[in-house]
C-alpha cells in the first residue's frame, strides 16, 4: 500500500536512497498531518455550541505564536538537515563490486566535474544517453576511430553488465527529452546543446522500463527505454556482436553506395 505512494526503488542504491529519503518525510509529515486535523476536529467537538451563542473574543498570545512559528521553521530545519545528509549517498557513485566489469581506470576517458560525479576510484561504464524525436539511442564505449566515431550503439533498450557502476552522458539533439527509468534512480532532462549526468549501479539481472517524461512531440508516447542488465561476460559477448552486426551493416551500406556511384555518377550520390 505505501509503495502505492513511494517512489518505485530496488534497481540502483541512488532510487533506494530516494525512496527511503521520501519515506522518512512522509512519516514525518503524516505526523504532522495527524496533529493538525486531530487538534483541529478536538476544537470543533469540543467547543461546539448551539445557534446564538457569543463566541470569546481573544486577542492574541504571543507564547502560543512564537511557538508555533519556532515549532515550524524547526521541522523545516530538520527535514533540511535530513536532505542534504542524504545527498551524497544519491548523487556520488559507488566504486564497482568486484562481480563487476573489469574497467580501466576513467573508462571511456571521461573526467570528474561539479556535474559529472564518478566513483571514488574513477572507474565507471560511461554511456552516453542521446534523446531524439523519437527514440532512445545509447553509444557505449569502444571507439574505433580517434575522433570517437565507431563506438557500438543501441536504440530503445540498454544492456549493461551487473555489479558495475554506469555513469550516463545524457543529451539531445532536437527539442528537450527526460531520461527517467524509476527503479533506477531520478529523473534527468536531456537538453539540446548541454549535458546532464546520473549513474546506477544494478546488482542482479533484470529488465528495467521507463519513458521520455517529457512530452515531446507527437511520438512522445512511443518514445520507451528498458535497461537489460546482465552478468559482464553476457555484457561482453553482447557489445562485441552489436560491434560486429554494425560494422557488417556499414560494410553494405558502403557497398550499396558504390553500386549507386557506378550507375548513376559520382556527382548524384552526394547525401546518400
Ligand atoms: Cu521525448
Amino acid at each position: 500500500m505505501l509503495a502505492f505512494f513511494t517512489p518505485q526503488s530496488g534497481g540502483s542504491p541512488n532510487a533506494n536512497q530516494i525512496d527511503s529519503l521520501y519515506k522518512v518525510e512522509l512519516v514525518i509529515a503524516l505526523v504532522i498531518f495527524v496533529a493538525v486535523e486531530g487538534g483541529l476536529l478536538y476544537a470543533l467537538i469540543r467547543f461546539r455550541a448551539r445557534k446564538g451563542a457569543v463566541a470569546a473574543q481573544i486577542r492574541g498570545n504571543t507564547r502560543l505564536e512564537v511557538g508555533w512559528t519556532v515549532g515550524a521553521a524547526l521541522i523545516l530545519v530538520a527535514l533540511a538537515v535530513l536532505t542534504f545528509a542524504k545527498l551524497s549517498s544519491i548523487e556520488d557513485p559507488p566504486n564497482s563490486g568486484a562481480e563487476g566489469l573489469q574497467l580501466a581506470s576513467g573508462g571511456g576517458a571521461q573526467l570528474a566535474s561539479i556535474e559529472r560525479k564518478l566513483p571514488p576510484n574513477a572507474k565507471s561504464l560511461n554511456i552516453h544517453v542521446i534523446g531524439r524525436q523519437y527514440i532512445w539511442q545509447y553509444v557505449y564505449p569502444g571507439a574505433s576511430e580517434p575522433d570517437g566515431l565507431g563506438a557500438p550503439y543501441s536504440y530503445e533498450q540498454m544492456v549493461v553488465p551487473t555489479d558495475t557502476t554506469v555513469t550516463l552522458d545524457i543529451q539531445a539533439v532536437d527539442v528537450v527529452h527526460s531520461w527517467w527509468i524509476p527503479e533506477l534512480g531520478g529523473k534527468f532532462q536531456a537538453v539540446p546543446g548541454y549535458h546532464n549526468y546520473t549513474w546506477f549501479k544494478i546488482s542482479k539481472p533484470g529488465l528495467y522500463r521507463g519513458q521520455c517524461a517529457l512530452l515531446c512531440g507527437r511520438g512522445h508516447a512511443r518514445m520507451i527505454a528498458t535497461v537489460k542488465a546482465v552478468p559482464p561476460a553476457e555484457f561482453e559477448a553482447w557489445l562485441a556482436q552489436q560491434k560486429q552486426l554494425l560494422s557488417e551493416a556499414d560494410a553494405q551500406a558502403k557497398a550499396a553506395r558504390e553500386k549507386l556511384k557506378a550507375q548513376t555518377g559520382a556527382a548524384q550520390v552526394e547525401n546518400p
